[in-house]
């Protein structure tokens, strides 16, 4: 289901003038710092951020759920919900799965999603949980299990991860484990660390040729003493292990507090690993909050390393953006349209960077005016240039009050039963 195309043209020629006004304004604002408005307005309306599927859902935390109305019943309703955040926002071309949860016909999915205007980004398996008929449970891991059995299965479902993203049109596996150990000595770590090895290199045998594989590290949670992809480095050595298609991916909530995120995307990209991004924020930890919503500094700086490090690479330099969020106070579709759109801000106040004059300091050791470089573009409102690239691509100028103009929440609802009960579950 879209939102109607009259609904979005009102709103739009409502705004026009302000538009307008405000992206004139900036132009010539930009034009003193040299800076051709055009260009910039045209690379906000190619970037794309992937939407998790499972991000359309109410998430909750470890205590409670509380779903909202018309809460997605299946991977279809999730497809016409990430469809919407698509429309308005123009900033979300593709949908990332996960398998089990998003299982169907992919012939199917396919043409939904292509009615819709989107694609499949990476697919993500699970072997966190345990499904109804399976037969080895991952209570103690799954990719670096004790027991073969259980490797041999989980290895298996990350085949059929691919199988099934072949017949999407998708090009990458993000392979995130719940391994680890809870208590000192459970488990001995470097032989643990082999078998998730030896697992991963069956599944990265199983890549079609054009494919690329994430790993993703997590340094606490399910598993709390230890985790087998604890941190960058070993994810860094798990993609080195595995070969050219193997990449890091970096969520940005799964760091220790106030680790400096920024550096780790400047190692790994320096050495051909940096593979994507899961964007959120946090406070403490793994929060899943709305990007940009705590730290939108952080996110900049996050993205002045990825522009910084575009220029030195070319188009070779492409990782792969995700948002990987859990909704549970807020509408999931209002706090995707947010999310995405604060990512496609702090891209585009990143292109703002004076990268000569930041050079020229950092080889003078000015220190102050080097750090001023990089505020000035972090407090230039880029919202004309985000408003302007979302209408010529036939999005809303404003796609949270379009959205809520439409009602289309209350019109899905009519058709997804109200979901009672509010069992825990992060996601
Ligand atoms: C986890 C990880 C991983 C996983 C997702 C599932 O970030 O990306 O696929 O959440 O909800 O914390
Ligand atoms: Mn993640
Ligand atoms: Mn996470």
């Amino acid at each position: 289901m879209h939102i109607a195309g009259d609904l979005i043209d009102k709103h739009n020629r409502a705004t026009a003038q302000a538009r307008d006004d405000d992206f004139n304004a900036l132009a010539e604002y930009l034009q003193r710092l040299g800076v051709d408005i055009q260009s910039l307005t045209a690379k906000a309306a190619q970037f794309g951020v992937a939407i998790p599927s499972w991000g359309v859902g109410t998430g909750g935390t470890r205590f409670a759920r509380f779903p909202g109305i018309g809460e997605p019943r299946h991977v279809f309703d999730k497809l016409d919900d990430c469809g919407v955040i698509q429309q308005l926002t123009q900033a979300t071309p593709t949908v990332s799965l996960h398998i089990p949860w998003d299982d169907a016909d992919p012939s199917v999915l396919r043409e939904q999603a292509s009615s819709l205007g989107l694609g499949f980004d990476a697919m993500n398996s699970n072997t966190f949980q345990n499904q109804p008929d399976q037969a080895h449970s991952y209570k103690f891991g799954s990719l670096s299990h004790t027991d073969i059995a259980t490797r041999e299965q989980a290895i298996e479902h990350n085949i059929r991860c691919i199988e099934i993203g072949k017949a999407l049109g998708s090009q990458a596996l993000t392979v995130w484990v719940g391994d680890g150990s809870n208590f000192p000595g459970q488990t001995h770590m470097g032989q643990q660390f082999d078998r998730y090895l030896d697992a991963m290199k069956q599944v990265y045998a199983a890549l079609p040729d054009h494919w690329q594989m994430f790993t993703e590290h997590k340094m606490y949670e399910p598993a709390f003493y230890s985790t087998v992809v604890q941190d960058w480095g070993s994810s860094y050595l798990i993609a080195r292990e595995l070969g050219p298609k193997a990449s890091c991916l970096v969520d940005l909530g799964h760091h220790a507090p106030n680790v400096n995120i920024e550096m780790i995307v400047s190692r790994l990209a320096r050495f051909g690993k940096l593979g994507g991004f899961h964007f959120n924020d946090s406070k403490y930890g793994d929060d899943d909050l709305d990007a940009g919503t705590i730290d939108p500094y952080r996110l900049f700086l996050v993205f002045n390393e990825l522009v910084d490090i575009e220029r030195q690479q070319g188009d070779a330099f492409k990782p792969a953006y995700m948002l990987d969020q859990s909704h549970n106070v807020t509408d999931p579709i209002e706090s995707l349209m947010c999310s995405a759109m604060e990512v496609q801000r702090a891209f585009v106040q990143a292109m703002l960077v004076d990268r000569e004059a930041l050079a020229a300091y950092q080889a003078d050791n000015d220190a102050l005016m080097a750090s001023q470089t990089l505020k000035q573009a972090f407090r230039t409102n880029v919202d004309p240039i985000l408003q302007c690239a979302r209408v010529q691509q036939g999005g809303a100028h404003d796609p949270i009050s379009a959205y809520r103009e439409s009602g289309y929440r209350t019109i899905v609802a009519k058709d997804r039963p109200q979901i009672s009960g509010s069992g825990g579950g992060i996601v």
